[in-house]
């Protein structure tokens, strides 16, 4: 039954939806854990849900989805805006009355026989300002019960609509599951998704990706905020004081592991507090400052690679409450993934449910998962679920690339920052199909996220910040992924990049040394601790300086992904390309 006090529209939308995909019965999600429980058991007795061993992995379950949907499926979504220029070139657009058309025959019918899980979900802190409602219509109850998990859900979610109409309306149907009649279509204007096809998260779970950053990101345009492909953490100093960053990486570049970073002994007294791990909205304050929150209550993080080395607070997270998608499964029903602890196992169930030995394919698919509450990770910030959220004081850029970025940098000013990261590069990973290692352009790492126009996203970023001067966060580039001839990493990454926020943080206060090069500030030998590290003094060279000839190629690129956008660029950004240029000249003179 749905609750008394809403407002028509949404029980009038709820009913239209069932009309189109005649479920065989409603459910309206409270957000209960005996409602979460009841959706576990169903799915326990239809397969949906392999129960993991309760005594090491308490209500923990594995879900294996259908092979050929195991990513977001970039190729297949879609931004339906009333005009093609608001999409931009880089997302695929179709008309909404298209999508209406192609799409209405597809969800017709398409849950018969099935349940119609209405899922209202909060994104943000409750009781905050800069929180929003949608409402997930599915008739998918791993995506009803992975929701309780990612948002907070149900019946706090109802009363923060109040009777209002004001939410984002997402529908979604497995539908048959085939690629061919799979699509994800946003509807930025009407503030409206569906999807259909997958049960894929990135696809299926529609606050996460389509929610919170492709229409979020249209609605922080109208609204003057910023919705961004973040991470935020909190840098607690030996004295205490803890100062708050946020930072973009594409899919699958260590955003969660930097969000929990747990620093080595060298680096004692140092700590790191997760805000998020995934998706940041900012708001300049009064103050002129950016305040953070993140509109998530779990982490929907990928598996492969996660260990007590790389990621140990993540460990501690997922030891109960957690539903893994795709992973493998050991003899004594335990969860396992390329990368974990300790050795592999004799022999497993690999992620297709066939038998698995060690040396022949993947256990675990590259891009499986886990969805987890963010309340049982042992590093979450105290200000969580704080609804004004946190200040930030420096925003980090990133990418995957095995040459040509330095270690770290930073930005001469906002709009020199704007211009790091609308020209961000990275190599493709398994987060979405298509090829994976090739470099792509992928500006704030939104590059599959960014519900409008780039161009227009590049001048809103230009002009948020510029309102702010003085108080908007510095903005910095780092990159942990260079190699060496060898094909090794430079950097050790994970738990020391704590060196790389400490260097960060001592900038933002004025009290690191950094040296003027063409592409920003570096830091000086001295100023940035190496101590103990096995670094020789030519990864050192490499790591901590500019190769000239690398970043001219790298302009050439630049010039030409920017002429994508036509007359729409701004022309700050092609300023800052010709100073980059010159820079790069007087260098070499
Ligand atoms: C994610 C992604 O799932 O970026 O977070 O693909
Ligand atoms: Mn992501």
């Amino acid at each position: 039954m749905p609750p008394a006090s809403l407002d028509n529209s949404v029980t009038a939308w709820v009913d239209e939806c069932a009309r189109l995909t005649r479920p065989e019965r409603i459910h309206w999600c409270d957000g209960s854990e005996e409602e979460y429980r009841r959706l576990v058991s169903g799915m326990l007795q239809d397969g949906t849900l392999l129960e993991l061993d309760p005594k090491r992995h308490p209500e923990s379950y594995l879900h294996r989805s259908h092979p050929s949907d195991v990513a977001r499926s970039e190729n297949l979504t879609f931004i339906c805006s009333d005009q093609k220029d608001d999409a931009g070139p880089t997302n695929n657009w179709m008309s909404p009355r298209d999508a209406i058309q192609k799409l209405t025959p597809l969800f017709e019918g398409s849950m018969k026989g099935r349940t119609l899980y209405v899922v209202p979900y909060l994104m943000g802190p409750v009781g905050s300002r800069y929180s929003r409602m949608g409402i997930e219509i599915t008739d998918s109850p791993y995506v009803a019960a992975s929701l309780k998990i990612m948002t907070r859900m149900g019946k706090v979610a109802l009363d923060h609509l109040g009777g209002s109409a004001d939410f984002v309306r997402g529908l979604h149907s497995l539908g048959d599951l085939s690629p061919d009649r799979r699509f994800v279509c946003h509807f930025p204007e009407q503030k409206l998704i569906w999807s259909i096809g997958s049960g894929y998260g990135g696809n299926a779970l529609l606050p996460k990706k389509c929610f919170a950053l492709r229409i979020g990101s249209w609605m922080a345009r109208q609204e003057g905020w910023l919705a961004e492909h973040m991470l935020i953490l909190g840098l607690e100093d030996p004295e205490g004081r803890v100062t708050y960053m946020a930072a973009a990486f594409p899919s699958a570049c260590g955003k969660t592991n930097l969000a929990m970073l747990v620093p080595p002994a060298s680096q004692k007294g140092w700590k790191v507090w997760t805000v998020g791990d995934d998706i940041a909205w900012m708001h300049f304050g009064k103050d002129g400052r950016l305040y953070a929150v993140n509109p998530e209550a779990g982490f929907f993080a990928v598996a492969p690679g996660t260990s007590t080395k790389s990621n140990p607070n993540m460990m501690a997270t997922i030891a109960k409450n957690t539903i893994f998608t795709n992973v493998a499964l050991t003899s004594d029903r335990r969860p396992w993934w390329e990368g974990m602890d300790g050795p592999a196992p004799a022999e497993a169930v690999d992620w297709q449910g066939n038998p698995w030995k060690p040396g022949s394919s993947k256990a675990a698919h590259p891009n499986s998962r886990f969805t987890t509450p963010a309340r049982q990770c042992p590093a979450l910030s105290a200000r969580f679920d704080d609804p004004e959220g946190v200040p930030i004081s420096a925003i980090l850029f990133g990418g995957r690339r095995a040459r040509v970025a330095p270690l770290v940098f930073e930005a001469f000013d906002w709009r020199h920052g704007v211009f790091l990261g609308a020209t961000m590069g990275s190599e493709t990973t398994a987060a979405s199909t298509g090829q994976v290692g090739v470099i792509r352009r992928d500006p704030m790492a939104m590059i599959p996220f960014c519900g409008y126009n780039m161009a227009d996203y590049f001048a809103h970023w230009l002009r948020v910040g510029a309102k702010s001067d003085e108080a908007a966060p510095t903005i910095f580039h780092v990159n942990w992924f260079q190699t060496g001839p060898d094909g090794s990493f430079l950097w050790p990454g994970f738990g020391e990049n704590m060196r790389v926020l400490r260097w960060i943080l001592a900038r933002c206060r004025g009290e690191a040394d950094a040296v003027r090069t063409p592409i920003g500030y570096l830091p000086t030998r001295e100023s940035i601790d190496l101590s103990g590290l096995d670094l020789s003094d030519d990864s050192v060279r490499k790591l901590l300086s500019v190769d000239r000839e690398a970043w001219t190629r790298e302009l050439a690129e630049m010039k030409a992904f920017f002429e994508r956008f036509g007359g729409r660029m701004p022309e700050e950004l092609w300023q800052e390309h010709d100073r980059l240029t010159h820079r790069l000249q007087l260098e070499a003179a």
